[in-house]
């Protein structure tokens, strides 16, 4: 196989000279964890790490299921590294100190695997990150949290599909490396990834129609009809966000988790998937947005914050924007 620059030599070519040794540090951490959870992933049946975990096991210790052990892995490894004073999880209330790094420079936010539900099918599943700096003069730990998504140091996804890929930004462009289990490290595959400015796929949970906002019926009902002798559309939703945000990404297109008339800020949560999301699809150039704002401008109130997320072509999230905003 061609050699191909890694992951880490990525970083330490392209981060900020005052940031490279601290993201060093960081980016080990979450290499050697994603080798812990590409292991696990690939047994899932036969580690009994399927929806039927959960319980108590023969020895009588807790079974885990593997959202919650993707969780553990990567505290333990990057809220163990050096560089991390603080990791914010969607799986945990609230911030976890982290004595090693307690002097470090960065928070560390997770979704730690992000579409869980679609394990026990073998669909594919991620990781979402994000990386703040510690706030100086924080008032409290979750003060360090509360940043707009322009602040961010860098973001990315792991996405455990066929092959496992990381895909990241420093702000600098969106690049993808391959993970490969016999050297346990990702080489370079997807270059400077750019998003088409229009695309022909859109990805929505259309079982939600019954309670849509008019705004996005109207909408989905626009893009459905093929216009101006282009291809006509095709629908994609897998249920897995980073899957499918991987597409678009890839592909061009929109992905829409808007809000609707039962959840007035959708579902997803502001910090832990559309900022790192956001960020990866801007450096792109592609676009997101809840339909009015743009997502890296939001400032967060909360933690645990939802928010729609529109994201992909920039043209797509636009004329979304037209449409939310009643213009058309
Ligand atoms: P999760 O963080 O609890 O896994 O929820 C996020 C997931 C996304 O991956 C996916 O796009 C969405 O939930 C699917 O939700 P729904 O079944 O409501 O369409
Ligand atoms: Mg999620």
């Amino acid at each position: 196989m061609q050699h191909r620059r890694t992951f880490l030599e990525h970083v330490a070519q392209y981060a900020a000279p005052e940031d490279r040794p601290h993201l060093d540090c960081l980016f080990q951490g979450l290499v050697r964890a994603v080798g812990e959870i590409v292991y696990r992933m690939a047994r899932v049946g036969l580690l009994n790490l399927d929806g039927r975990a959960g319980g108590v096991n023969a020895s009588g210790d807790d079974v885990k299921k593997l959202d919650l052990i993707a969780n553990d892995i990567l505290i333990d490894h990057v809220g163990g590294s050096a560089a991390v004073a603080y990791v914010g999880s969607e799986e945990n209330e609230e911030p976890i100190a982290c004595p090693e790094g307690g002097e470090g420079p960065y928070v560390f936010l997770i979704d730690p695997l992000d579409g869980s539900s679609n394990i026990d099918a073998n669909v594919g599943v991620g990781t979402i990150f994000s990386i703040l700096r510690v706030k100086q003069n924080a008032a409290s730990a979750q003060d360090h949290f509360l940043q707009k998504g322009t602040e961010q140091v860098a973001s990315g996804y792991v996405l455990y599909g066929p092959g496992t890929l990381l895909v990241y930004t420093l702000g600098n462009g969106t690049n993808g490396f391959t993970y490969d289990e016999t050297t346990r490290s990702f080489g370079h595959s997807h270059e400077d990834i750019r998003t088409p400015d229009r695309g022909d796929i859109y990805s929505i949970n259309e079982g939600y129609s019954y309670r849509w906002i008019p705004e996005v019926a109207r909408y989905v009902n626009h893009v459905k009809v093929p216009r101006d002798g282009r291809t006509p559309p095709s629908a994609r939703y897998i249920g897995s966000m980073v899957s499918d945000v991987h597409r678009t990404l890839l592909y061009g297109g929109i992905f829409l988790y808007p809000e609707d008339q039962e959840n007035e800020r959708g579902k997803l949560r502001l910090l832990y998937e559309g900022n790192p999301l956001a960020f990866l699809a801007e450096q792109a150039g592609g676009a997101a947005t809840d339909g009015r704002r743009r997502i890296l401008d939001i400032q967060p109130k909360e933690l645990h914050e939802r928010v729609p997320l529109i994201i992909g072509s920039s043209r797509d999230v636009a004329m979304y924007g037209e449409f939310r905003e009643g213009k058309r």
